[in-house]
């Protein structure tokens, strides 16, 4: 009797799946989460800011405050993914040739698993929701996205999977199935725990709400671009932009889908996924990857996009190849979509199908190799300044260009029934992701941090981040290369062979220098915000750039532009610089701006989705279904509120614009040679 009702309140939950874990490590970890929880709900009740917490960042709708959670979210989830990366190497460093384990082969599992997902899903994912959310609107001459409620809901669900992922480690366990949850063993059958259910709701609320983001985003560059910016006018960012919307819109629903069969198998004994009953586990793998090759190119775009804009401001010329770049884009873009079966050349398709798949997998490398000589030769005969963000291009024009090596290797089928399922595979698509996709973010974020908070980022501490970044990138892939050669296979917990000793050596090296790297981005966050006054930009435009968010106040206003731009070219705010005035008094009359009203239907809409989802795991069904109509009752009540904008008044806009262009007026124009003093208030002395 108690049994059954405790049941119906709680579900399959029970104390022991509270906070204690299977050995040490685990514990402290589940400890850890709920120790820094409790600090910042301390914090914020300490310093009163739950009232501004709520008023200026839960209910905003501003493409910009958006923009900055999401990477704010990024930057927590990434801490997390990079210590579970140090334990992991430890583990199979301590564990190699019969030594002691760290943690035992099942917590191990969770954390390749977590470590993959987060990454994905909830490091890379936010973070190019950021950039283009921050950006895009700036750079296309807009005051905000096209569906900016929408896109608020879109970061509640993405946050909503990143608190549910949070909570896995102190109540209950994670999937062991890795990021990309196979069945079988995914199946009820094998994998009986609420790990599994984990993944599948916190990768389908994300996903869901990285859709809603990416058809804002298409619609976005679509309809809202300023007068005269044609789509050839676009900074190639919004064209990456555009090219990652168009993918997302395509590849997400395939994921959804195939986690929602995968949680129909597991829920109600249906049997998409399992071979027993009349279904296929190769129907998961077909859709996962439909969704999970084009990812990687969701993921990698947009950073081609801030390698294109940080290589031509530092080099100090116009971007060489525009239009073979937005060309190059495009193919990859739809060459991505082409190729998935890669993935599972050993899961006994025919040799022929191999071979076109391998074949198309190769055709990628030739719009890349164009992005890599366009860089290149953008940088040839520029005035290079070897910046912050400019050393990490560099880096990546390396070490992107072994890891598309490696590429071609495994896109070859024969090659491939060699190495598949070895370290060799960890260390391509590392050497993909780490310098094409994080470095490019890493770097965009340094480039525009001036842009979001009025005062540059140390760049001496950014020098610093930049080499620990790199070493430990070299220092912890390049032995698995070697060790996936040697045969040393990918997701175990340990080795036999001794002679794979000294590459886990290596490699674990370059996991704490990697960490290492992290923590001083930490450190050049803390150390710029205490020197902000010296470091402080306010006109804007620091780096001397070339699109259009560089003629805004550093930070922007809520409306962007006083008034919207007006374009004739590419690099309109360049030549505007060279040729004209742009900060000369504009005459003419400012007009009334009607921007959204705040709401908390979002952040809302987001708690709910965690109620819901948290139900669902633990099979608490009447908390599943309450915060299920939970979430269709506030976006319904969505539709009754009737003031969603708010009038800023032209009065306003001008004094605010005046002021900024007179500010302008007054600054010196400082010369790219000491633009890392306190002389540089934000206005560039444009170079000849
Ligand atoms: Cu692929």
């Amino acid at each position: 009797m108690i049994s059954g009702l405790s049941y119906w309140i709680f579900g399959r939950l029970e104390w022991s799946d509270l906070l204690i874990k299977s050995n040490a490590i685990a514990t402290g970890a589940s400890c850890m989460v709920v120790i820094v929880a409790i600090a910042i709900v301390a914090l914020l009740t300490w310093t009163g800011r739950w009232g501004w917490l709520w008023r200026e960042w839960l209910t905003s709708l501003d493409h910009k405050r958006i923009g900055i959670m999401y990477i704010v979210i990024s930057f927590i989830m990434m801490a997390r993914a990079i210590a579970e990366a140090m334990v992991m190497r430890t583990q199979q460093a301590m564990a190699a040739g019969g030594g002691t384990d760290l943690v035992g082969a099942e917590h191990f599992g969770q954390l390749f698993t977590t470590h993959g997902t987060v990454m994905i899903f909830f490091v890379a994912m936010p973070f190019l929701s950021g950039l283009i959310n921050y950006l895009l609107p700036l750079q296309i001459g807009a005051r905000d996205l096209s569906f900016p409620f929408m896109n608020a809901v879109g970061l509640a669900l993405t946050w909503a999977g990143a608190v549910l992922i949070m909570v896995s480690l102190t109540v209950g366990d994670f999937s062991t199935g890795g990021w990309s949850a196979y069945p079988p063993f995914t199946e009820l059958a094998f994998s009986p725990g609420e790990g599994v259910d984990y993944w599948i709701w916190s990768v389908t609320l994300t996903g869901i709400g990285t859709t809603l983001t990416g058809i804002n985003f298409a619609v976005t560059i679509y309809k809202e671009r300023c007068p005269g910016m044609h789509l050839m006018r676009m900074p190639l960012f919004c064209w990456t932009a555009l090219c990652t919307a168009i993918l997302i819109v395509f590849a997400l629903p395939p994921l959804t889908v195939a986690s929602s069969l995968l949680a129909l198998d597991r829920y109600l004994d249906f049997h998409f996924f399992t071979n027993g009953s009349g279904g296929n586990m190769m129907n998961y793998a077909n859709l996962f990857w439909l969704f999970g090759h084009p990812e990687v190119y969701i993921l990698i775009l947009p950073a081609f996009g801030v390698w294109s804009e940080v290589i031509s401001t530092f080099s100090g010329k116009r971007l060489y190849g525009y239009r073979s770049l937005v060309l190059a884009t495009m193919c990859i873009a739809v060459l991505s979509f082409t190729v998935w079966m890669h993935h599972f050349f050993t899961m006994g398709q025919s040799a022929n199908v191999n071979a076109a798949f391998g074949f198309a997998t190769m055709l990628i490398g030739i719009p890349t190799g164009v992005k890599v000589y366009d860089w290149i030769l953008t940088m040839y005969r520029g005035r290079i300044r070897f910046s912050a963000p400019m050393l990490f291009a560099i880096t990546f024009l390396f070490s992107f260009v072994v890891g598309g090596l490696s590429g071609i290797l495994l896109s070859n089928a024969p090659t491939d029934f060699a190495m598949h399922n070895s370290l060799f595979l960890v260390a391509h698509f590392h050497n993909m992701l780490i310098p094409g996709t994080l470095f490019g973010f890493i770097a965009g974020y340094m480039y525009w941090f001036p842009k979001a908070f009025g005062f540059r980022l140390d760049e001496r501490w950014g020098r610093i981040a930049w080499g620990l970044w790199t070493a430990g990138f070299f220092a912890a892939f390049a032995p698995l290369y070697s060790l996936g050669l040697m045969g040393a296979m990918r997701r175990t917990s340990q080795t036999y062979d001794p002679a794979y000793e000294p590459f886990l050596y290596v490699a674990l090296v370059g996991a704490a220098l990697l960490f290492a790297g992290f923590v001083a981005l930490v450190v050049q966050l803390v150390v710029s915000t205490r020197h902000r006054d010296r470091l402080a930009v306010p006109i804007g435009d620091p780096w001397d750039g070339r699109a259009l968010e560089w003629f805004t106040p550093s930070p922007p206003p809520e409306w962007n532009f006083a008034r919207l731009p007006q374009v004739e070219c590419i690099d309109a705010f360049a030549r505007e610089k060279r040729e004209g005035d742009p900060y000369a008094p504009q005459d003419g009359d400012y007009a009334d701006i009607e921007m959204p009203r705040n709401t908390g239907l979002p952040t809302l809409i987001g708690m709910a989705g965690i109620a819901c989802a948290f139900g669902l795991v633990w099979h608490i069904w009447w908390m599943a279904i309450v915060g299920f109509v939970a979430m269709w009752g506030f976006l319904v009540a969505r539709s009754f509120e009737s003031r969603t904008t708010r009038t800023i008044p032209a009065a306003t806009v001008r004094e605010a614009n005046e002021a900024w262009l007179s500010r302008a007026r007054m600054a010196r124009a400082v010369p790219r040679e000491i633009e890392f003093t306190a002389a540089n208030t934000g206005r560039a002395e444009p170079l000849a």
